[in-house]
């Protein structure tokens, strides 16, 4: 089966492609990407002699350029997003753009060209600030917070809207927070481990108790080939960690495995409309597909750790060029960045 996957040279896409292409299990992969600040051909070093591996370099928003590159593929697994919440809620254009409109364009280029099986990667924000207490359910209500979960949110009810009407054969996961290999470090984990490793402070969010579920991305892959290869046209299926833990507690384990004092901790202005609380449940995957994840977090967490501290000219050439800006403006000049953006919410009224 030959796959076109869109954004597969991000964090989980490229996980992905080294996941099914190692099955042996007959995929081929067309690994279509726009190679944003996010995208890097060097977590796919290891494919890249593989024959049964090809890149495209494409927007998912033009739909010439898919067409060429999408036609022959059996299947689509979308990947390709702007995935950072920081980011959306200060720049929420590139969001709305690629992760609505570029799935919209994906959705009517594959319907042209009859592909057997679209599979939309989603996620648990679009359930939004859970309750205490509260677990979601594929069937809870659609509260997202943010402009990314909110750009996630439609581009689920657009795919869902595809199958209704067209008939269109798509399926949506909805996962919770990954962590593991090859993850850029703006996210939680590996921005975390990257300033310890290099004696910096690590930027807490307002008190730090939010709660995030934490999912090993080798579990999102072997949950997703499953949803692929078993999964119900029109279904959603939540994949969970169900491992729900605080951000300081998270913090404390990663400073404990690196050896580093809890002084680095720097408590810093929290995220606007930050969700305190995402819990899903999972079981649909277990009763319907047979999948639970298996590693265990701190086992996890101390591989990641390692994977970082043993791929330094990565993590080097990741943090080079405008990350040192974005760094710059979002946590070094943090306070004057989040002034200036609540000035301009008000003029903005
Ligand atoms: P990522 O930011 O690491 O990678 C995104 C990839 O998409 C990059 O390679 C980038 O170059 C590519 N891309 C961006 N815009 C594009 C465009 N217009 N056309 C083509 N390619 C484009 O993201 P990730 O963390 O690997 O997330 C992948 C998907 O999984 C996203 O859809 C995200 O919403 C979803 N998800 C992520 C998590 C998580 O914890 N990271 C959890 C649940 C769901
Ligand atoms: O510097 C930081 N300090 C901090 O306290 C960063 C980057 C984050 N945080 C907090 C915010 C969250 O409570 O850590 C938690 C995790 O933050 P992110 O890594 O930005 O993840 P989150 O906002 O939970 O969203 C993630 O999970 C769902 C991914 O970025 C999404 O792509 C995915 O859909």
């Amino acid at each position: 089966m030959k796959l076109f996957v869109t954004g597969g040279a991000g964090f989980i896409g490229s996980n992905f492609i080294r996941h099914v292409l190692g099955k042996d299990a007959g995929y081929s992969v067309v690994n279509y990407d726009k190679l944003t600040y996010a995208g890097n051909l060097q977590n796919l070093a290891a494919c890249d002699v593989n024959p049964s591996y090809e890149f495209v370099r494409g927007d998912i928003c033009d739909p010439n350029s898919v067409a060429a590159a999408m036609k022959c593929c059996d299947a689509v697994v979308h990947f390709a997003a702007e995935s950072h919440v920081d980011r959306s809620i200060f720049d929420p254009g590139p969001v709305i753009e690629t992760n609505v409109n570029g799935t919209s364009c994906l959705l009517n280029v594959a319907r042209g060209l009859g592909v057997s099986r679209f599979l939309h990667v989603s996620t648990d924000e679009v359930y939004g600030d859970m309750p205490p207490g509260a677990v979601a359910d594929e069937r809870f209500p659609i509260v997202p917070s943010s402009p990314y979960s909110a750009s996630k949110a439609s581009s689920d009810l657009l795919v869902l809207s595809y199958v209704r009407t067209y008939g269109f054969p798509a399926i949506v996961t909805r996962a919770s927070n990954n962590y593991g290999p090859y993850q850029f470090p703006e996210k939680f984990i590996p921005l975390m481990i990257c300033n310890a490793m290099g004696h910096q402070r690590l930027p807490v969010y307002g008190d730090g108790l939010q709660q995030r579920d934490w999912l090993h991305v080798e579990d999102h892959c072997r949950g997703l080939l499953a949803v692929l290869e078993r999964g119900e046209t029109g279904e959603v299926y939540n994949i969970g960690g169900g491992q729900v833990r605080t951000n300081l507690w998270m913090l404390r384990e990663l400073l404990k495995i690196l050896n580093k004092p809890d002084d680095l901790l720097e408590h810093v202005t929290d995220r606007p409309g930050h969700d305190r609380r995402y819990a899903l449940d999972s079981s649909k995957m277990l009763n319907d597909l047979g999948w639970q994840p298996t590693t265990d977090l701190e086992q996890g967490l101390r591989e990641t750790v390692h994977w970082y501290a043993s791929n330094k000219d990565w993590v080097a050439s990741v943090r080079s060029g405008d990350y040192k800006k974005y760094y710059e403006t979002y946590y070094v000049n943090r306070t004057a960045t989040l002034r200036q953006f609540a000035q301009t919410a008000k003029a903005d009224d």
